[in-house]
């Protein structure tokens, strides 16, 4: 077999959100949150990630005891019916370590455990950890993304928060990087991360790659005004990613994701 990378597993997207940018509002209680995650789990996802604060540019920060009461029950409804991994998408440690005592295992932190004590924490629970870069912050993130070397700079961000969470504690085997695609970044910005992204897996840890239904889709083809529109410019990128070598991809259309995958992998298969 001529197989030529691993296939990347599927984390699929549960938002308890009313803002996210894709489908906020859509699961926002908690049957209809658990309706989805179920579905999503039918659908072949091998994690479900729940987020219970949307971190779409613009988006304005959630109170820890809302975030809490969005994510804790349906941590815990979804641990009861299925031994799924689960990841928390939340940069606030206390969530991290209510949503790892409900049943979740990754803490997925779109600030690269930046929050104060949460390197310690990470190191604490024990967890996986998604470290992801974003400059600046979501409210503003998208007003002049700017760097001298895009590559270079996610990768030196990425390395030193790495080593940030083992000097702290945390288990290397436990650490995984994301590039933060959109997360204040231009189209050219993106575009040459995923052109890089098999410098970032030379790091040496695995990597997320979440691009699904995103702007940089948009931005290439100004009719996909809604996200609902982006499912093709979403399955490109992602099997972009699968080529360039990632662990994982964090998306909202599972089955498709998955299908797309299979057909992938038959491919390289045969060379
Ligand atoms: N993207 C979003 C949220 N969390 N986590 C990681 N590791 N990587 C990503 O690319 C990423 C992420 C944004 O997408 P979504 O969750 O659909 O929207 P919102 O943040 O508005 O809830």
């Amino acid at each position: 077999m001529l197989k030529s990378a691993p296939q990347p597993r599927v984390m699929g997207i549960v938002n308890v959100t009313p803002d996210s940018f894709s489908d906020g509002g859509r699961f926002f209680d908690h049957t209809s949150a658990l309706n989805h995650a179920r579905s999503l789990i039918a659908a072949g996802a091998d994690v479900l990630d729940i987020g219970g604060e949307s971190t779409r540019p613009g988006a304005e920060p959630v109170p820890e005891l809302i975030e809490l009461r969005r994510v804790v029950p349906l941590i815990q409804a979804i641990r009861a019916e299925s031994a799924i991994p689960i990841s928390v998408d939340t940069v606030k440690p206390e969530v991290a370590r209510a949503a790892m005592g409900a049943g979740a295992t990754i803490w997925n932190d779109v600030s690269a455990l930046r929050a104060p004590g949460a390197v310690e924490a990470a190191a604490e629970l024990g967890c996986k950890v998604v470290l992801m870069h974003m400059q600046g912050e979501p409210r503003t993130m998208q007003e002049a993304p700017h760097y001298e070397d895009v590559v270079a700079e996610v990768a030196a961000f990425l390395s030193a928060r790495a080593e940030a969470a083992v000097a702290a504690g945390v288990h290397r085997d436990c650490i995984w990087l994301d590039p933060g695609i959109g997360f204040g970044k231009t189209l050219a910005h993106n575009l040459a991360l995923i052109a890089a992204l098999p410098k970032l897996a030379a790091l040496g840890y695995p990597v997320l790659f979440g691009a699904s239904r995103k702007r940089a889709v948009r931005a290439i083809d100004p009719t996909a005004i809604e996200s609902d529109d982006r499912l093709g410019g979403s399955l490109t990128l992602a099997l972009a990613a699968a080529d360039r070598g990632v662990a994982m991809l964090r998306v909202h259309d599972v089955r498709e994701t998955v299908q797309a995958l299979k057909v992938w992998a038959a491919i390289s298969d045969v060379g």
